[in-house]
C-alpha cells in the first residue's frame, strides 16, 4: 500500500521504522502522523462527527463539548484480559495475568494483521509529564480509533512536542491499539515491559485504550520505576494553601472510582476561609526523591478522565466547572436540547431523556440513564483549582502520602503511621469494596496494595519491596496516613460527610507534618485527640460521632488481620519480612 505524501512531523529512524513495520501489519487504507495542532483538532473533531464517533452537543450549553457512546460491552477496564508479558511468570507475579512474551506477541500479530483494512490509522506521539522534566516520557500511539486521538489529546501533551522532546532518541513507548470492532473475544491489553511497548485489542474504553494512562504511565511505569529508583503511584496530588501562604503538597492512593478526582478538587467549607485547595492531579504521580531529600512529584497527565455519575456543584464544584467546556463525554445520559445527565447530577432527573444504551427513558424507567463508569475526559486547565505547578518540571515536594479505600466497617476515619515501613504495611493490606470502574462483582472488598492491584506492572511482592528499599532513598520522608470516608452506623447511614469536611481530614494532616497538631497513640497508629480535630461550624455532627466514625471494634479488626491472609498468602514467597513483622505488631497492640 502506498500512503499520500504527507509531513511526518518527525525524522527520527525509530519511529518512521516502527509505524512502517505496524502499518505493514494492520494494512489501513490511510495513515495520518498527528500534530497536535488546533487545525487537527477542528478537522478530526468534524470527521468524528460525520462518522457518528461523536454528538455534538448542545454548544450555547456545553461549548465544545462532545458524546460518545460506546458498546454496551466495553465499557469499564478489562482485568481479565490485561496482561504482563514476560519471560518467566514470576517476573509478572502471582496478582496478575501473565503470558508468555513471545507466545503473546505471535498470537496479537495474527490478530492484528490486516486488522485496520478499511480504517485509518493515526499516529500519535505524546508526551506523559511536562516538558523539560527528568521524568517526563515519550510515547507514541498507533491507533485506528478517532475517539482515541481526540481523547489522548485531552489527556496527554500530545503532538510535536512528544517529537521534540524525542529528538533522534529510541526511548519511546511503542503503543499499537487495534479496535477490531471492539469485540471482547478479541480483547487483550497487553504489556511488554522489556520492550517498552503496549499492545490493546478489542475495545475502545479509556482505561484499555488511551494507552498513556493507566498502561504506560502506570503499569510499564511501576516497572521502570523500580528498575530506577522512584515510585509511579495511582495516586492523586493536591496543594493545600493556608491562610498565610503556606503551601503544602499531598499525594493519596484509592482505588478507582473511590474519590479520587472530588479529593484532589475539594472545595473547603466556610470555616476554613482561606484556605485554597488546589489540584496537580487526579490519577497518577511518579515520584523521586529530589536533591533536598524529599520526594518530589509530578502528574504526568494533561486531562482528567473521570467518572461521571454523582458529580454536581455540590459534591464537586471544581469538577462542575470543569467539564463545562471542551470536555469528551461517554456513555452519560442525554436531554432532548443535547445537553448531559447522570445519576446524581440533579436531584430530580429531567422528565424526558435518552440513555446511554441510546434508548428513550424516564424516571419511571427500571435502569440508570447512565452507566456507573461513564466518564468525562477534560483538559486539566479547565479546573478553576488547577495548580500552578502542573507544569513545573521539578514537581513538587511531597509531605504526606494518603491511604484509603471504600469500606462500610472496620476502618476508622483517619489514622496516621508510625513510620514509613508501618505506612507501607497500611498501604499493602489496604482493602476496598469493588466498583464498577472495573468489569466484574461491585462491592466485594478486596485488597487492594496502595490502590495498584490492577495497574502494578510486575510482581506485587517485589513491589513492596521496593517501597521499603525506597525508604533509604528518601532522608526526608512523607508522613503515611490511612482514611476512609465511606464507613456506616448500623442502619448504614454515612457516619462522615465526606467532600468538602474532608478538608477538616485534611487539615490535620497537614499540621501532623508541619509537627502542629497533637496525636494519640492508638493500636492502629497516631490518631486525633478530641481537640486537635476542628469540627467548629459542622452541622448534625459532634464529638460523638466523631469518636464513632474512629471507633476500633475488635471483632471487626480480627476479621480484617485475617482478611489480610489472603493477600500475604498469594505473595508469601516474595513477602518482605518487614511486613509479617508489622503484622505481628499490629495483632500485639490489638
Ligand atoms: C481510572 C481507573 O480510570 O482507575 O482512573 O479506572
Ligand atoms: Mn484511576
Amino acid at each position: 500500500m502506498i500512503y499520500k505524501m504527507q509531513p511526518l512531523h518527525t525524522n527520527n529512524p525509530a519511529v518512521i521504522r516502527w509505524v512502517g513495520e505496524m502499518t505493514a501489519l494492520c494494512q489501513p487504507d490511510n495513515l495520518v502522523w498527528c500534530d497536535g495542532s488546533e487545525e487537527e483538532k477542528k478537522k478530526l473533531t468534524e470527521e468524528a462527527v460525520a462518522q457518528g464517533i461523536l454528538i455534538k452537543l448542545n454548544q450555547e450549553k456545553l461549548p465544545g463539548c462532545y458524546y460518545n457512546r460506546s458498546k454496551p460491552d466495553d465499557v469499564a477496564r478489562s482485568e481479565d484480559r490485561t496482561f504482563i508479558c514476560t519471560a518467566s511468570a514470576e517476573e509478572a507475579g502471582p496478582t496478575n495475568n501473565w503470558s508468555a512474551l513471545k507466545e503473546m506477541y505471535r498470537k496479537l500479530h495474527a490478530l492484528c494483521a490486516g486488522g485496520m483494512r478499511g480504517r485509518t490509522l493515526y499516529v500519535v506521539p505524546y508526551l506523559m509529564g511536562p516538558p523539560g522534566s527528568s521524568l517526563t516520557k515519550v510515547g507514541v500511539e498507533l491507533t485506528d480509533s478517532l475517539y482515541v486521538v481526540l481523547s489522548m489529546r485531552i489527556m496527554t501533551r500530545m503532538g510535536k512536542v512528544a517529537y521534540e522532546h524525542l529528538g533522534d532518541g529510541e526511548d519511546f513507548n511503542r503503543g499499537l491499539h487495534c479496535m477490531l470492532e471492539a469485540d471482547p473475544t478479541r480483547r487483550y491489553i497487553a504489556h511488554f515491559p522489556e520492550d517498552n511497548a503496549i499492545i490493546s485489542t478489542g475495545s475502545n474504553y479509556g482505561g484499555n485504550v488511551l494507552l498513556g494512562k493507566k498502561c504506560y504511565a502506570l503499569r510499564l511505569g511501576s516497572w521502570l520505576a523500580r528498575k530506577q529508583g522512584w515510585l509511579a503511584e495511582h495516586m492523586l496530588i493536591l496543594s493545600a494553601e493556608s491562610p498565610e501562604g503556606e503551601k503544602t503538597f499531598v499525594t493519596a492512593a484509592f482505588p478507582s472510582a473511590c474519590g479520587k478526582t472530588n479529593f484532589a478538587m475539594m472545595v473547603p467549607p466556610a470555616h476554613f476561609a482561606g484556605w485554597k485547595i488546589r489540584t496537580v492531579g487526579d490519577d497518577i504521580a511518579w515520584m523521586k526523591p529530589g536533591p533536598d531529600g524529599r520526594l518530589y512529584a509530578i502528574n504526568p497527565e494533561a486531562g482528567y478522565f473521570g467518572v461521571a455519575p454523582g458529580t454536581n456543584s455540590k459534591t464537586n464544584p471544581n469538577a462542575t466547572a470543569t467539564i463545562s467546556h471542551d470536555t469528551i463525554y461517554t456513555n452519560v445520559a442525554l436531554t432532548p436540547d443535547l445537553d448531559v445527565w447522570w445519576e446524581g447530577k440533579t436531584k430530580e432527573p429531567p422528565a424526558q431523556l435518552t440513555d446511554w444504551k441510546g434508548r428513550p427513558w424516564t424516571p419511571g424507567s427500571k435502569e440508570p440513564a447512565a452507566h456507573a463508569n461513564s466518564r468525562f475526559a477534560a483538559p486539566i486547565r479547565n479546573n478553576p483549582a488547577c495548580a500552578p505547578e502542573v507544569d513545573d518540571p521539578n514537581g513538587v515536594p511531597i509531605s504526606a502520602i494518603i491511604f484509603g479505600g471504600r469500606r462500610g466497617t472496620t476502618m476508622p476515619l483517619v489514622y496516621q503511621a508510625f513510620n514509613w515501613i508501618h505506612g507501607v504495611y497500611v498501604g499493602a493490606t489496604m482493602g476496598s469494596e469493588t466498583t464498577a470502574a472495573a468489569t466484574g462483582a461491585v462491592g466485594k472488598v478486596r485488597r487492594d496494595p496502595m490502590a495498584m492491584l490492577p495497574f502494578c506492572g510486575y510482581n506485587m511482592g517485589h513491589y513492596l519491596n521496593h517501597w521499603i528499599r525506597m525508604r533509604k532513598k528518601i532522608p526526608v520522608p512523607p508522613r503515611i496516613f490511612h482514611v476512609n470516608w465511606f464507613r456506616r452506623d448500623e442502619q448504614g447511614n454515612f457516619l462522615w460527610p465526606g467532600f468538602g469536611e474532608n478538608m477538616r481530614v485534611l487539615k490535620w494532616i497537614v499540621e501532623r507534618t508541619r509537627g502542629r497538631a497533637d496525636a494519640q497513640e492508638a493500636p492502629l497508629g497516631w490518631v486525633p485527640g478530641p481537640r486537635d480535630f476542628d469540627l467548629a461550624g459542622m452541622k448534625d455532627f459532634n464529638p460523638e460521632k466523631l469518636a464513632q466514625a474512629q471507633a476500633i471494634n475488635m471483632e471487626e479488626w480480627r476479621r480484617e488481620v485475617l482478611g489480610q491472609d489472603d493477600l500475604f498468602f498469594e505473595l508469601y514467597a516474595y513477602l518482605p519480612k518487614e511486613l509479617m513483622l508489622q503484622r505481628e505488631l499490629l495483632v500485639a497492640r490489638l
